[in-house]
């Protein structure tokens, strides 16, 4: 450490056996390999510890100088305010699937088989709203200035999907666009910016998926040895 300002601890790392690092390596990109997009849920409840500890897990990722620039509101069942969150979400969703979306775009989405029609809203047991704050705000009131915010908050969602999908649950991200209404439903402060409406639960009895596939490793990596 350069700056013996710097108020320290020790680093508790514990070193792997590289036999057990490569089996630890491969099982799980494999079980990663297994998470699917899934829009269609059960009903059925999932215990709130098990979210509270995906969201602990979120707020490990790395940050802007750590200044942890994200927040999480987990919603819960609510019928009120999931009714009025899916109807916000399938407005926007009618005008850009009718009016907004270029016609580039709709054709990009095609296998997918998205819709305007987002009754996972209602269903999933959870929704997680993940915000990016724009910037802090001290005790006082004052203005703490946030760095790599939108990036820190992609990297704590991406925690957040497979703390998830490790526990056991699926999730969608949805992309309301634009989302403002969340900052009104959730009652969220403006320079909190919506990131992404998360939907967790359990996939429906015979859910189905779009068959698509992922790149493999050489078309997403290149090594230099
Ligand atoms: N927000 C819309 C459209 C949509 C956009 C992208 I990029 C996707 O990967 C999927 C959907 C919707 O949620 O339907």
């Amino acid at each position: 450490m350069a700056n013996s300002e710097v108020k320290t601890r020790s680093l508790e790392f514990t070193v792997v056996p590289e036999a057990e690092m490569r089996t630890r390596a491969a099982a799980f990109a494999a079980e990663m390999a297994r998470r699917r997009t899934v829009r269609d849920y059960a009903d059925r409840d999932v215990p709130r510890a098990i979210i509270e500890d995906a969201i602990r897990t979120a707020g490990t990722a790395p940050s802007g100088a750590n200044l942890q620039p994200w927040h999480f509101v987990a919603i819960g069942r609510d019928p009120e305010l999931r009714r009025r969150l899916r109807e916000a979400a399938e407005a926007e969703e009618r005008e850009f699937y009718a009016n907004r979306a270029p016609k580039e775009w709709l054709e990009a989405l095609a296998p997918l088989g998205t819709d305007a029609a987002k009754p996972f809203l209602e269903v999933a047991p959870w929704l997680i709203a993940v915000f990016v704050e724009a910037h802090g705000v001290r005790g006082n009131g004052s203005v703490v200035k946030h760095y790599y915010a939108v990036e820190s908050v992609g990297l704590a969602t991406g925690l957040l999907i497979a703390a998830l999908h490790r526990a056991g649950l699926a999730t969608l991200t949805h992309t309301p666009s634009p989302m403002g209404f969340l900052n009104t439903l959730l009652e969220r402060p403006s320079h909190e910016r919506p990131f992404l409406l998360l939907v967790v639960g359990y996939p429906a009895e015979g859910a189905e998926v779009p068959d698509i596939s992922r790149k493999p490793l050489d078309q997403i990596a290149t090594f230099i040895p």
